[in-house]
């Protein structure tokens, strides 16, 4: 009985160590990315019993077995052989009924966490999402927006329905927990109903290339004024770009996700700058130099591996495009006024 006792005392503790352990090392919620999605809550509660339930189970398995190891080993002297068994029914019912109970509960949790991911508001918002080698497009289809950052309300549920241009990627914001693949060839959903405004990042959780690593677009979660302004500038800059050539060249940059390889601050993405692009003398991977000028941005769009910039990788990742001469036009239009 004793043993029992002291047994049943050791394994508490440990399960206790055994849960601020996994919490310490990263595991356990409070060391989590904040939950700023309504699905994230379910999901961080589920999360937490099973590391509880976890801890205790290991501490149920391992306590007794080095305690057993420790108290009953052989000790000098003792020559006798132990004591036979014959088995023991309780114990077997026990370890049986014990766990097939636990699974059924976490059945029911899980069940009941999926569907509160899952839940279908009529209501919510769609936007499209388009994923590609190495950047992600957002299209408001009610608006006629398209953009590189995602903007969403706080508090209302949005519906991105998701395609690839290649191959499989995943969209994954870490602070809303889910994470849904994005498919050539058919549309993939995803339901997030954000809680708390904030700038966070889709991050590509499937490996899909060289520059996988760089598929980190802005998701920013806007209160639902700033959300109508924001709608309203894009709406106005769309409308207004249509009427310049410069203007129709920066939504095509949009449309094609060029700007989730080339930045216009002067950092190196996977590709280069384009912040004063035009007219820069640039260095070639076979040591030949070139100034940047009509010809050879045309060039660069449309057969990406005839020169390749020094220090960047051959065969290009850039992916070939395929562009009318009018919209070349536009995009060097819209190029030569970033300075
Ligand atoms: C997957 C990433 C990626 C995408 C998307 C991409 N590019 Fe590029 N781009 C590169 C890389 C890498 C280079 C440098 C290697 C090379 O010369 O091909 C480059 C080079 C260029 C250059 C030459 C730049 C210089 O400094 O010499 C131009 C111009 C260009 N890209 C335009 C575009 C346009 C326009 C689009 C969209 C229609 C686009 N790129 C989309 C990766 C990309
Ligand atoms: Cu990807």
């Amino acid at each position: 009985m004793q043993h029992f006792v002291v047994v049943g005392i050791l394994v508490i503790l440990t399960t206790v160590l055994t849960y601020l352990g996994l919490d310490v090392a990263g595991l356990a919620k409070h060391q989590h990315p904040v939950s700023a999605s309504l699905q994230s809550i379910s999901i961080d509660q589920l999360w937490n019993w099973e590391m509880m339930v976890i801890s205790f189970l290991f501490s149920l398995i391992i306590v007794p077995m080095l305690y057993s190891l420790i108290v009953f080993r052989q000790k000098k002297g003792e020559l006798e052989d132990g004591e036979h068994m014959e088995g023991n029914a309780t114990l077997e019912v026990v370890w049986t009924v014990v766990p097939i109970f636990l699974v059924v509960i976490f059945a029911y949790l899980g069940g009941k966490s999926l569907g509160d991911v899952r839940r279908v508001d009529p209501q919510a918002v769609t936007i499209f999402v388009k994923a590609q080698q190495f950047t992600w497009t957002f299209e408001y289809p009610e608006y006629g927006i398209i953009s590189s950052e995602l903007h969403i309300p706080v508090n209302k549920q949005v519906v991105l329905k998701m395609t690839s241009a290649d191959v499989i990627h995943s969209f994954w914001v870490p602070e809303f927990r889910i994470k849904q693949d994005v498919v050539p060839g058919r549309y993939t959903e995803y339901r997030v109903t954000p809680i708390l405004v904030g700038d966070y990042k889709v991050r590509c959780a499937e490996l899909c290339g060289t520059s996988h690593s760089y598929m980190e677009n802005a998701v920013i979660v806007d209160t639902q004024e700033d959300y109508d302004t924001w709608i309203a500038e894009q709406v106005e800059i769309a409308k207004l770009a249509s009427l310049t050539p410069e203007g129709q060249g920066q939504l095509l940059v949009a449309r094609n996700g060029c700007t989730g390889c080339h930045s216009l601050n002067g950092t190196r993405l996977t590709g280069p700058t384009w912040l004063n692009i035009y007219g820069r003398e640039e260095e070639m991977n076979d040591g030949s130099k070139i100034v940047i000028d009509d010809a050879y941005i045309a060039e660069s769009i449309l057969d990406p591996n005839a020169h390749i910039v020094a220090t960047y990788a051959s065969p290009s990742q850039m992916p070939a495009f395929v562009f009318t001469d009018e919209e070349i036009a536009n995009i060097i239009a819209y190029l030569k006024t970033l300075k």
